[in-house]
């Protein structure tokens, strides 16, 4: 795969390492309410820690995907700034903990996410829900979109593969607003992977296929995690589109404040993560890419993939932190 040379401005490459600081952090202490079943305690764990790393990092950042609009979260909401007002200008997409009943469930594929990008190269979406279909690298351009049916953007990709469709799994949010998508795919005989939580995850999935089983995410989640998983997809290659569902006047009021004018309009991965992106996701429970965190007796151990779309670079970081005390855990 070729580098992304043309960009002028790529961000220091040192942020690909500062940046892994702030969701190992963050993972380590949503993975303490592993399995107790409080999803606000393990958020709010989560969102913390991620605070407090996120202004040791030598950049002028402004959270533009967050824990919520302004006046709803009280840390981490869309328009913050955090870090260091000398540094350069960048947008910030976050969720401290994506998948905070799964981590309260003690489930696969909870993890604590991030995203940096250049000035205004991140999607400011709203809170709302965002219809996605995403693949991983390898296929002809324009392989699936949102304005053709699941059949036929499922056999597309069976054909490309040189599979038979009942070859190709789905990775689909198990909810009742997915009734009739599950059921036409099921219809088509192709395999359906359907996840409690954790679409950015689930999207993230679809670039290493032989080691995840899922080919393709599909249905509707939440926007911001459709920006996230962006971010990771322009590291990794492949296609993602995506559709805010702004079905009502107020959503559709609180997007035009956004900058959001025409509601239908179809989003492509360089609409909702543009410009130069590092990205970078820590395991808190166990997964299908990413190790959860594991707390010995001398040691607390974490996994964490960052990716830069600049040099299509992805490296796996397993730490071990032999200074427990750093994460507040008593030695
Ligand atoms: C998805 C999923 C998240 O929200 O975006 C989902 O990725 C969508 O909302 O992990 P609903 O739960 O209302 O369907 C989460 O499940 C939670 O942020
Ligand atoms: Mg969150
Ligand atoms: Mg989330």
């Amino acid at each position: 795969m070729s580098a992304d040379t043309n960009r002028s401005n790529p961000l220091d490459r040192v942020l690909s390492i500062e940046i892994a600081r702030v969701t190992e952090r963050a993972a380590v202490a949503a993975a303490l309410w592993r399995g107790r079943g409080d999803e606000r305690a393990a958020d709010q764990a989560a969102v913390d820690a991620m605070r407090q790393e996120l202004d040791k990092l030598d950049v002028d950042g402004e959270i533009v995907i967050g824990e919520g609009e302004r006046g709803e979260a009280s840390s981490l909401f869309i328009g913050e700034s955090v870090g260091n007002p000398e540094g350069p200008g960048v947008d910030i997409a976050l969720d401290p903990l994506e998948g905070t009943t799964i981590c309260a469930k003690n489930l696969p594929n909870a993890l604590t996410v991030i995203a940096i990008a250049a000035k205004g190269s991140l999607l400011k979406a709203p809170d709302v829900y965002m219809e996605k279909i995403a693949i991983g690298p390898g296929y002809p351009a324009d392989l699936v979109n949102l304005e053709q049916s699941a059949t036929e953007n499922l056999t597309a990709m069976a054909k490309a593969k040189g599979v038979p469709v009942s070859r190709i799994t789905a990775c689909i949010l198990d909810r009742p607003r997915h009734a009739k998508l599950i059921e036409e795919i099921r219809t088509l005989g192709a395999s359906i992977r359907l996840i409690g939580d954790g679409d950015v995850a689930g999207v993230i999935h679809t670039t290493d296929p032989e080691e995840t089983g899922i080919d393709v995410y599909m249905g509707i989640g939440g926007a911001p995690e459709g920006v996230l998983a962006a971010a990771a997809l322009r590291c990794t290659g492949g296609q993602m589109q995506c559709r805010l569902q702004l079905n009502t006047n107020e959503k559709r009021a609180r997007a035009e404040e956004m900058g959001v004018f025409d509601p239908y309009r179809i989003y492509t991965l360089e609409d909702l993560a543009g410009g130069d992106v590092i990205f970078a996701a820590t395991g808190v429970t166990d997964g299908n890419l990413l190790d959860g965190v594991r707390i010995y007796a001398n040691r607390i151990e974490t996994h964490t993939l960052v990716m830069r779309s600049y040099s299509h670079t992805v490296r796996d970081i397993r730490a071990r932190h032999y200074n427990r005390g750093k994460f507040g855990v008593e030695v």
